[in-house]
């Protein structure tokens, strides 16, 4: 007997609408699903793949606690009565403190990720907090929170609507967009073209994407910040800056103008290695595109300037009057974001609340660098983290120096990894409490909302009841509070958390007199909400006081959980809106174009400029596979072999240079250490640079993963020592680092 269900793809950020085929309670075929209201049954080759991930044979079915040394099978009573054993050991001894929290780029795909990980933090009592944000984005988050006063106010391209759009470090044609939650990227592309619009693509790499593009510049990597400066320069001396409509809301025009003064095109064409007439190319353009924008991901993130690269990204749209704009860089509305309220003045963006112990490195929302990881746990001394809660993550593989972290971890006084996987970083846990596979857990985007390029929205409750013996992760995060709060008895009630989490919201909502519900009872509200768990009724809560919302009978046609239930191809919440007024929580009210935090950056910025002629011979960037997904999907044969192979790749010229042949063994050295690989010759790339995949280096004793250790491939982030950072944002610098090459032997 088979069946059909529906399920949101949580396998990377473009969030398609799957059609699958269960039989048995096994998912055996996975498509596209035509209905979905925002993917339209787009699906790429990992979606497909769903059932093959979803039914791994390595997967963990049952938690894993570590006795006489050994990771053995346990009950969840046994492994949440181990959990507070431990955490009790560690909190009693050195206070919450101690423990530190790795949140992994997962906790962005599931429920339990979008809702529980604060109130872990909260229960801890921590400021050790890091996740892969400082691998990633933070510094869009840092700049968008000194611009608009929200560092969760990241404008995502209008791709529907503009006729220019400009990409800089991006390959959404294979990694399938980020920060801009678009299913069907590459239709969204050739309908761009189609109407007559330009793609141009900034990236050292001749990608998939640079291939379709109208316009592909190939700077030396690193340099985007000063490539993007000059383009700022030419609009200024050309007198092509028209800002349009938002004018009297943008703050710091004249300070970008004084800003820009050293960084005319032929001051920088060196560093940036393009010649000076194409980065006036490149500004002319975009000032005369009706609609225009430009948009950056990981070559403009995870790289040396990453948070100014980041900030003229939007200095750039917010000149050519495209800022919150259709066609431009508009900001998303998600059904559960807070109903927009009346505007009021914000307080300063800050950062560096505190800092973290060893390095002294400033705290940035909340979070220290998760390349700072290893060493707040090995260098010894008072506040050292003696204790390590790590969730969807794989901090051994993803972040700089892993052999160091994986030495630290082992010396932890107590390690829970929350995974599916015994993988490089779960092996060291004491207790690894698995989650069910996807087709078991329901899904909500509560990440993606806010950056999709259409507003929408969509619920997929478990396509497959949960296994016997299965918690799923809510239940697990909920009791993983309860156990680190000393809660976690045998008859620990996991509603007490999603109950407590509801009354706090709602004790705020019914005292706000904005609120749809100012003034009624809480109790009674609290009572009013629908859903089969706890998770579900906070997601009712959420719904029903969004933008969307029923505001508890204030909308009578507003949105509710059960109202969404009955839409199961979701409801389409229409194109994105310029809402600006509603977004800015600045100080002065404006959006702050010149904020003194990133100017003081830009002398350090001048003086890399000023060194270019001096510039490392070779440099490393990485690259993704269609078939990929950071860490975790080597274990999935439909997914590796063929092209997917951790291959050190380099320009015709650089390999005659060094002596390095098709397919013989290369050794690549960096700050943190070396790794070997073999070569493969391509002129796709900018000469000087070499390019490896992360995510590999599956040799490591003590996991379980099958199919992934018989081609292990090696660590890139074992070229790096974990000190090179964007300073302002605390990002790993994962592109553009310096590294030798030679034949190995
Ligand atoms: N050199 C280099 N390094 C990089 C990057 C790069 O481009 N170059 N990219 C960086 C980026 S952008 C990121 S986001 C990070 C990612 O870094 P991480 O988040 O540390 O790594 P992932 O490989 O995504 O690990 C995800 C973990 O979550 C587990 N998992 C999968 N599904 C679930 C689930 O439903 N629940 C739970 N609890 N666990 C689950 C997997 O088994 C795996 O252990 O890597 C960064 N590292
Ligand atoms: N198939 C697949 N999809 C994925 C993932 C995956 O591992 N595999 N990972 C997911 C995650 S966690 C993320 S964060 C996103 C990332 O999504 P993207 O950022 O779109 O993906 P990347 O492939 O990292 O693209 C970064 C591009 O920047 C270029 N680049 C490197 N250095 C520089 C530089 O200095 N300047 C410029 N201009 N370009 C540079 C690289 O050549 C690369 O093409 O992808 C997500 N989707
Ligand atoms: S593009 Fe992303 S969300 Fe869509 S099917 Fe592929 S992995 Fe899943
Ligand atoms: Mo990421």
């Amino acid at each position: 007997m088979s069946r059909t269900a529906l399920r949101i793809c949580p396998l990377c950020e473009a969030t398609c609408g799957l059609t699958l085929t269960v039989e048995e309670g096994r998912v055996t075929h996975a498509r596209g699903d035509a209905q979905d209201v925002f993917s339209a049954g787009f699906i790429c080759p990992k979606g497909a793949s769903f059932g093959q991930l979803d039914g791994d044979p390595d997967r963990l079915r049952r938690p894993l606690v570590r006795r006489g040394g050994r990771l053995t099978e346990a009950t969840w009573q046994e492994a949440f009565a181990a959990v507070a054993e431990g955490m009790g050991a560690v909190t009693g001894a050195y206070g919450g403190a101690a423990v530190g929290v790795f949140l992994g780029n997962p906790n962005v795909h599931t429920v339990a990720g979008g809702l529980y990980p604060g109130q872990l933090i909260g229960a801890l009592g921590t400021r050790s907090v890091f996740t892969a944000s400082t691998l990633d984005q933070m510094p869009k988050h840092l700049a968008c929170g000194l611009l608009f006063g929200d560092h969760d106010a990241i404008p995502v391209p209008d791709l529907d609507r503009t006729d220019h759009l400009v990409l800089i470090g991006a390959n959404p044609l294979v990694s399938n967009g980020s920060l801009a939650t678009a299913a069907d990227f590459p239709g969204k592309l050739r309908a761009l073209r189609r109407r007559g619009g330009r793609l141009v693509v900034v990236d050292p790499h001749r990608t998939r994407t640079a291939r379709a593009a109208d316009r592909h510049v190939a700077p030396r990597p690193g340099t985007d910040a000063a490539l993007l400066f000059a383009m700022v320069h030419v609009l200024f001396a050309e007198d092509l800056v028209a800002p349009g409509e938002p004018a009297g809301r943008l703050g710091g025009v004249e300070e970008v103008r004084a800003l820009a003064a050293d960084f005319a095109p032929e001051a920088v064409a060196a560093h940036c290695g393009v010649p000076a007439g194409e980065i006036r190319a490149l500004a002319r353009e975009l000032a005369a595109a009706e609609r225009a924008v430009v948009y950056g991901r990981l070559g403009s993130t995870a790289v040396e300037f990453g948070t100014l690269s980041s900030w003229l990204v939007d200095v750039l749209n917010a000149l050519t009057g495209n800022l919150d704009r259709p066609g431009g860089a508009m900001f998303p509305l998600s059904a559960t974001a807070r109903a927009p309220r009346p505007a009021r003045p914000g307080r300063p963006y800050v950062t560096g609340r505190w800092h973290s112990r060893v390095s002294g490195r400033p705290e940035v929302k909340g979070e220290l660098p998760a390349a700072a990881l290893a060493e707040e746990i090995d260098t010894p001394g008072e506040g050292r983290l003696r204790a390590l809660v790590v969730v969807a993550g794989n901090p051994v593989l993803s972040t700089p120096d892993g052999d160091r972290l994986d030495r630290a971890l082992a010396g932890l006084d107590f390690m829970v990894s929350v995974d599916p996987y015994l993988n490089e970083t779960s092996r060291h846990a004491h207790v690894v409490l698995p989650p069910p596979p996807p087709a078991q857990s329901a899904h909500y985007d509560f990440a993606f909302s806010t950056l999709a390029v259409r507003n929408t929205v969509r619920y997929s409750p478990p396509a497959v009841p949960l296994a016997e013996g299965a918690l799923d992760e809510p239940e697990i995060l909920a009791r993983l509070i309860l156990a680190v709060l000393g809660q976690g008895g045998p008859d620990a009630a996991p509603a007490l958390v999603d109950d407590q989490a509801i009354r706090r919201r709602l004790d705020r909502e019914t005292a706000d007199p904005h609120s749809p519900v100012h003034d009624r009872d809480a109790a009674a509200l609290a009572a009013a909400l629908t859903g089969r768990t706890g998770f579900e009724r906070r997601l009712d809560l959420m719904l029903r006081l969004g933008p969307y919302g029923d505001g508890f009978g204030a909308d009578p046609d507003g949105l509710t959980l059960d109202r969404l239930l009955r839409h199961p191809h979701g409801i389409d919440l229409g194109p994105l809106r310029p809402r600006m007024t509603e977004v800015l929580r600045t100080p002065s009210g404006t959006v702050e174009l010149a904020p003194a935090a990133l100017a003081g950056d830009v002398p350090r910025l001048l003086a890399a400029v000023a060194a270019g002629a001096e510039a490392p011979a070779l440099v490393l960037i990485g690259r993704r596979h269609l078939r990929s997904n950071n860490s975790w999907m080597h274990n999935v044969p439909a997914l590796t072999g063929g092209s997917n192979r951790c291959t050190v790749q380099i320009h015709p010229e650089d390999a005659a240079r060094l002596g390095l042949t098709e397919g013989a063994i290369a050794r690549i050295k960096g700050d943190g250490g070396e790794i070997t690989a073999p070569v493969e010759i391509t002129d796709a790339l900018r000469p000087g640079v070499a390019c490896l995949p992360h995510g590999w280096g599956h040799d490591r004793e003590g996991t379980r993963l099958t199919a992934a250790s018989r081609e292990p491939g090696v660590n890139v982030n074992q070229l790096l020592d974990g000190t090179r950072l964007d300073p302002l944002s605390g990002t790993a610098v994962l592109n553009g680092f310096p590294v030798q090459v030679e034949p190995a032997g």
